[in-house]
């Protein structure tokens, strides 16, 4: 299957919940109002997309009923499609060049810190990373700083193997900074060319776990000026709105560079990409869309908001 049409299939609940409905309702009417307009405003918020974003859909088609003085299904659709694509497009920079940008730099290693709070998908995330980087050529090598839950080292293990690269591992309740600063001395060590360091799920909340991954942060600093590279927040679509508060704190926290939205395929809150475009000064670089070793997408915004409407 092509990657839009993957796209397109796991988004289905996103699309079905705001432009299914939206298309089932204009079709079900005669005459388009103001009183439609409320109801297609309603669906554009519980859907999750930000209110601004749907007040200016509103704006723009109660203008065109004005100046026209009727609108037709079919223009409804297109200023609703059109307006949506707007609102990514001005993404902070495109993810391609980012990509490309990346897997080009000549430093060695490049880091990636990987954040969020319980359970939004971050081993996983790493073990298709892992799979991303190495298919380009790259020399990966894990870190396993989630030293909190036994289990954990064991789970990033197996992803290591499945995507063919090494993991670096210590005792349960061992220091996750130690950790950290392990698997850099050794990724230095090794010419390992991407290290991607796993971090235990935290509630952006706790105090004391929010300092705990600033010393992680801190201690890969001191290692290697540069580092990290790269630090992403991983967040879980099906939170919806949740996912911009724990954005914020994180941000304060650690200063994350970069957002990676996962479980899109199970949920119908996809349209949380918007707002955290509008809200949140950070770009969505990878998208999750299931469970498997492929199932991440560099974030693209036309592709998106296109399975939205098809
Ligand atoms: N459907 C779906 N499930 C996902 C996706 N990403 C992760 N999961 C599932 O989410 C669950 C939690 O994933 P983990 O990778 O363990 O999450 P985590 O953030 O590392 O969890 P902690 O380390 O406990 O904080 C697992 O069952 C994953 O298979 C995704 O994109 N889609
Ligand atoms: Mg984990």
């Amino acid at each position: 299957m092509s990657v839009f049409g993957k796209l397109r299939e796991k988004l289905s609940r996103t699309r079905d919940d705001i432009v299914g409905k939206i298309q089932k309702l204009v079709v079900s009417r005669t005459r388009i109002d103001e009183g439609l307009l409320d109801e297609i405003e309603e669906i554009l918020i519980g859907g999750d997309v930000s209110i601004d974003l749907a007040e200016e859909i509103i704006d723009i088609l109660k203008s065109k009923m004005r100046q026209q003085g009727y609108i037709d299904t079919n223009e409804v659709l297109v200023v609703l499609k059109d307006t949506m694509a707007g609102f990514l497009l001005d993404s902070v920079s495109t993810n391609e060049k980012w990509f490309n940008q990346f897997v080009n730099n000549a430093e060695k290693p490049l880091v990636i810190l990987v954040a969020g709070v319980n359970g939004t998908g971050k081993t996983t995330t790493i073990g298709k990373l892992a799979n991303l980087f190495a298919k380009s050529g790259k020399k990966v090598l894990l870190a396993a700083a989630d030293t909190f839950r036994a289990a954990a080292g064991e789970q990033l293990e197996i992803w290591a193997e499945r995507a063919g690269v090494d993991i670096i591992r210590n005792q349960p309740g061992a220091d996750p900074a130690a950790v950290a600063f392990d698997s850099l001395t050794a990724a230095i060590s090794r010419g390992i060319e991407v290290l991607i360091v796993d971090t235990a799920g935290r509630l952006h909340t706790k105090v004391n776990l929010m300092q705990e991954i600033t010393k992680i942060r801190r201690v890969l600093a001191r290692k290697m000026e540069s580092a990290p590279h790269e630090i992403f927040l991983v967040l879980d679509a099906s939170t919806g709105q949740n996912g911009l508060v724990q954005a914020q704190q994180f941000t304060e926290a650690i200063g994350v560079t970069g957002l990676i939205l996962t479980k899109l395929d199970g949920t119908a809150k996809g349209g949380v990409v918007f707002s955290i475009r509008k809200q949140l000064d950070l770009p969505v670089r990878f998208i999750g869309l299931g469970e498997g070793i492929d199932d991440l997408e560099l974030f693209n915004p036309q592709q998106f908001v296109e399975a939205l409407f098809q």
